[in-house]
């Protein structure tokens, strides 16, 4: 099998700032874990920002959970992660034609663009829902996932979908840079694979959660960055908790790297 890349080499080889960004801060800090921020107040989501920010690369929001959303709060969040240096992900999920999804993305409460570096979307409608991101995030020079898998019991992304959601994500690379995913999908070293639907501890949350371990999910499942919500922020001391999953992430980068 082919030489594994290290994170510096894949963001050397990357056009998007973002991910060139995103690479560096996981070399530099040897961090290849995101936290997910699930949490509804904006005082909650800036502790746990500022917590788990020297163990992460990635924190990642869902500012429609939030019930005190607000511009102070976008503005602390962009303090939090320039001084601990990680990537700001608003995990929003896009899902309609471009013309909704460019609105969603640009107005309403949230103003997505304005202050997410990374966002995500379905390529359920088509290549349309990039189109109608682009014209908002490009210019801001913004990036974007897709969501070609999912970690949920019985969901619908797999066989033809996923690989067509792989096509779409070839044919936008000025704004897709890489996949929410449950394993490997392609060999091009400069597409990001994202996992959720990791923890420690358990297997299930009763809601459709499956979680695989971070070992897993890095070595089997060859995932470069894992993305933590409950594992890290219901823990009593969710600092060395993300400590714990930041180890255990990147000595399972290491492994792949010596072997
Ligand atoms: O397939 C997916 C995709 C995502 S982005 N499965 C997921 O669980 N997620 C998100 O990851 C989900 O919305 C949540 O924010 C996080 C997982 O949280 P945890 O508490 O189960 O670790």
């Amino acid at each position: 099998s082919r030489k594994v890349l290290s994170y510096r080499e894949r963001g050397d080889l990357c056009q998007h700032p973002v991910a060139r960004q995103l690479f560096s801060i996981m070399e530099k800090k040897k961090s290849n874990l995101a936290v997910s921020a699930d949490l509804c107040t904006a005082e909650q989501v800036l502790q746990l920002a500022d917590q788990v920010g020297p163990h992460i690369c990635m924190l990642k929001t869902h500012a429609d959970i939030m019930t005190d959303f607000s511009t102070e709060f976008v503005q602390s969040l962009t303090e939090l992660a320039d001084r601990h240096q990680f990537i700001i992900f608003e995990d929003r999920k896009f899902a309609d034609i471009g013309s909704t999804v460019q609105h969603q993305y640009r107005d309403g409460l949230y103003h997505i663009a304005d202050w997410a570096h990374l966002t995500n979307a379905h390529a359920l409608p088509g290549s349309g829902v990039l189109e109608g991101l682009k014209q908002v995030g490009l210019d801001k020079k913004r990036a974007c996932l897709l969501i070609a898998e999912m970690s949920s019991k019985g969901n619908l992304a797999t066989g033809d979908y996923t690989k067509a959601t792989v096509k779409m994500a070839e044919e936008h690379k000025d704004f897709v840079v890489g996949f929410i995913s449950q394993s490997q999908l392609t060999e091009d070293p400069t597409f990001i694979h994202m996992t959720p639907g990791v923890q420690l501890s358990g297997s299930g949350d009763g809601l459709g959660q499956q979680y695989v371990s971070p070992w897993d999910a890095v070595v089997t499942r060859r995932a470069d960055v894992i993305i933590v919500g409950r594992g890290v922020y219901k823990d009593p001391d969710p600092a060395s908790a993300a400590q714990r999953y930041q180890t255990a992430a990147f000595e399972a980068y290491q492994h792949r790297l010596a072997n």
